[in-house]
């Protein structure tokens, strides 16, 4: 058919077989070539069709790399249309993964047959999109209004036993796949069992379908605030009860090109490819194997120390978690076993997964427990003598080929390498809090860490379930060095007129999960105070920029832990509260650096906070801290809270126009700071030749 589908009778069964590493995505070969086969097995001797895929996996969507290219007939669509109308009895015979146009391809399917290992799912929203191919008319006539929501919303595959539940498999496969689906087929025809078709079930709604429509509108436009597609994946459901097939389907296409056309899902596109080339190191030794980490030791047994065993342990790693003594020990213990008692309350985990999680953790009070461990993990507190004291000891206990690592948020790993007799073995994993729940993980390469160490680092951040990226040393690698001018900004907008909460509600607005004050708050305010008392005047910067957060501060306001900080907190609920203190605290600092209050614009305070992101992250990639543009945005939305569906600040800024980037920022020269906007010499170049950073 063509060299990515084969066709074949077999017996009185046409076989089309799909073989398109590595997800058999349904690129224009693959569609060309079912639709041939199609045709063929219409006018051959075959009772019935099978669809399976070889490989990993069934088909696992539409080729997202051919969106935004010129479309190419057949248009899948109408491939599944002439599947749809077949005149032969036609099963799907899924195994791996039946995703998006995968998935909607079974679905116009007479019959359905999965493996048990098997998922199936329509994760299209995750890409800014609605099933484009029949699938929001065909899944709601199949399986009704909540599932379809749920699916198509949450973008969450299924098992192919709960797909099996709610009417969109037919039957599981014990073994071998092929030869049960074609047997399958066979007892079909022998049993003139009728050629079922999603699209000739007529649907209604009853009251109760419509008032989980209604909730979901509400509930998503909570959920995902800004977003646009699952709003209309919603208008596709309805459309599946109100409209005829193929008016439903018409109303799907014309909702699925608004979604193409939306910056929104360019935006998700670029996310997709942006977590998988973030797993891939430019100029690494590609021989160098990683490591494998059967044990690992944990230095400090705090908060980030906690967490992080507990990422270990889930992934059925063993640890050993190591403090100075016995209480502190156990009290990180005792940390651990509340988290997981909260995870048994929410149904998340059983009480026996619980506990074969928890026999996964040794707590220790001695160094030596870590002389076989394949990788330590330093997560003592910020002090670089201390840190400096801990691994001049590991280097006396560790096993030689052991991984060195330092949680550090700051220092040098160059600096704490140094004191060691093996700086090859020595990096940076920068876990993010609370580090049991965030997925980012910075993996940061010292001086002299070697490829065997990185890409030990990188297999065990995958391992354990983190998107990681790699990033340069420098203070505050590539997230928290933005930080500083992103917080700079904001500081600078309240003092020059904005209230905490005008700047807080703008960000999150504009999709920030939560703005920068309330972050401060969330950190601890006294975290930045303590840095910036190490900091020579000159150092510390404008006193704009921190001379609230310093007599917040003072005034005993540490942000959330100490129930006020720019806000006050609600003791209950933690809701956090304007407070007029506050705002006399702003005032008085105002009248101090003579600063006279102006209106200052949400649009202003958006793009102020996010040039500021992106002016440092383009100085970041110059130079050569980040591998790419893309990695910087993977870093934000995983450990920043920046919406996915703008992509990070390298793709919105681009999305936006680096020229009117460029425009912005000499306004910002002119009318605000002057030394806080130098422009980054990567975005002026490369919005002068028109170049994508
Ligand atoms: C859709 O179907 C729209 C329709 O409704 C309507 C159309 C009209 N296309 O993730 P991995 C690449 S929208 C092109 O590392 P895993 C991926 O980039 C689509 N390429 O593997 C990577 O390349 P590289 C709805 C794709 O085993 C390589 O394959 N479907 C596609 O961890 C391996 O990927 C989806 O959204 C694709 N569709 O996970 C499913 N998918 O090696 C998206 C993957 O160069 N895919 N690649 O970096 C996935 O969720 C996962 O890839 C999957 C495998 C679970 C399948």
């Amino acid at each position: 058919m063509t060299d990515v589908v084969s066709y074949a009778l077999e017996g009185t069964v046409g076989v089309i077989r799909v073989n398109n590493p590595p997800v058999n995505a349904l690129s224009h070969g693959v569609r060309s070539g079912i639709a041939n086969a199609l045709t063929t097995a219409a006018q051959d001797g075959s009772e019935a069709v099978v669809i399976l895929c070889e490989g990993r996996t069934f088909i696992a969507g539409a080729d997202i790399t051919e969106f935004g290219k010129p479309p190419k007939a057949p248009y899948l669509p109408d491939l599944l249309n002439q599947l749809d109308n077949h005149p032969k009895l036609t099963v799907a015979a899924i195994h791996g993964t039946a995703l998006g146009g995968g998935f909607e391809t079974a679905l116009s399917c007479n019959y359905r047959v999965a493996l048990a290992s098997a998922k199936v799912g329509l994760p299209e929203v995750k890409l800014g999109l609605l099933p484009g191919a029949g699938g929001t008319q065909r899944t709601p006539r199949l399986a009704g209004v909540a599932t379809s929501i749920e699916l198509m919303t949450s973008g969450n595959p299924i098992s192919a036993e709960a797909a099996l539940q709610k009417g969109l498999i037919d039957h599981i496969a014990t073994d071998n796949l092929a030869e049960e689906a074609i047997a399958y087929a066979k007892r079909l025809v022998a049993d003139q069992a009728p050629q079922r078709q999603a699209s000739a079930i007529t649907l209604a709604l009853d009251e109760a379908d419509r008032e989980l429509i209604s909730k979901a509108r509400s509930t998503l436009a909570k959920k995902t605030r800004g977003e646009s597609a699952p709003q209309r994946i919603i208008d596709c459901i309805e459309a599946s009860a109100e409209l005829d097939f193929d008016a439903g389907l018409k109303r799907e296409r014309e909702l699925f090109m608004a979604c193409m056309e939306d910056p929104q899902s360019a935006a998700l596109r670029h996310m997709f490819f942006a977590e998988r080339a973030a797993a891939k190191i430019d100029g690494i030794d590609t021989s160098a194997e990683p490591t494998e980490v059967k044990r690992v030791g944990i230095i400090g047994a705090g908060t980030m120390g906690g967490g992080i065993a507990m990422c270990f342990a889930q992934a059925g790693v063993q640890v050993t978690l190591i403090d100075m003594s016995d209480e502190a020990v156990a009290a990180g213990i005792s940390k651990i076993k509340t988290n997981y008692d909260i995870s048994v309350k929410r149904g998340r985990l059983s009480l026996d997964q619980v506990e074969a999680i928890m026999s996964q953790i040794k707590p220790s009070t001695h160094f030596e427990d870590l002389a076989d461990a394949d990788m330590v993990i330093e997560a003592v507190f910020e002090n670089l003598a201390v840190k400096k004291e801990v691994f001049a000891r590991l280097d006396t206990i560790c096993k030689q080929d052991a991984v060195l690592a330092s949680n550090t948020s700051y220092q040098s790993i160059d600096d704490i390498a140094a004191a060691t007799s093996r700086p090859e073995s020595v990096l940076g994993m920068h876990f993010f809090s609370p580090a049991n729940v965030m997925k980012l993980l910075e993996v940061v390469k010292g001086d002299k860490s070697s490829d065997r160490v990185i890409a030990t680092a990188m297999a065990v951040g995958k391992r354990i379930g983190k998107t990681s990226v790699l990033s340069g040393m420098c203070y505050g690698f590539i997230g928290n060095r933005m930080l500083r001018p992103y917080a700079r900004e904001a500081a600078l907008c309240m003092m020059e007129g904005a209230s905490p909460s005008q700047i807080d509600a703008a960000m999150e607005n504009w999709g920030m999960a939560m703005g920068p004050l309330a972050v401060g708050d969330l950190a601890g305010l006294d975290i930045g105070y303590k840095a910036r008392e190490q900091l020579s005047d000159e150092q510390k910067g404008d006193p704009a920029s921190y001379r609230v957060a310093d007599r917040l501060v003072e005034a005993g306001r540490l942000g959330q832990k100490s129930g006020a900080g720019y806000y006050r907190y609600d003791p209950e609920t933690r809701q956090r509260m304007a407070d007029p203190e506050v705002d006399a605290i702003i005032d008085t600092c105002r009248d101090e650096l003579g600063i006279v209050a102006r209106t200052v614009s949400d649009e202003e305070i958006v793009d102020r906070l996010i040039l500021a992101l992106a002016n440092e992250g383009a100085r970041i990639l110059d130079e050569g801290i980040a591998q790419r543009a893309s990695d910087i945005d993977v870093v934000y939305c995983y450990g920043y809270g920046f919406p996915r569906h703008r992509g990070g600040p390298m793709h919105f800024v681009q999305a936006r126009g680096l020229t009117w980037a460029v425009q912005r920022m000499t306004e910002f020269q002119q009318n605000l700071h002057q030394d806080n906007w130098p422009i980054a010499s990567l975005i002026a170049d490369s919005a002068e030749r028109g170049e994508a950073l």
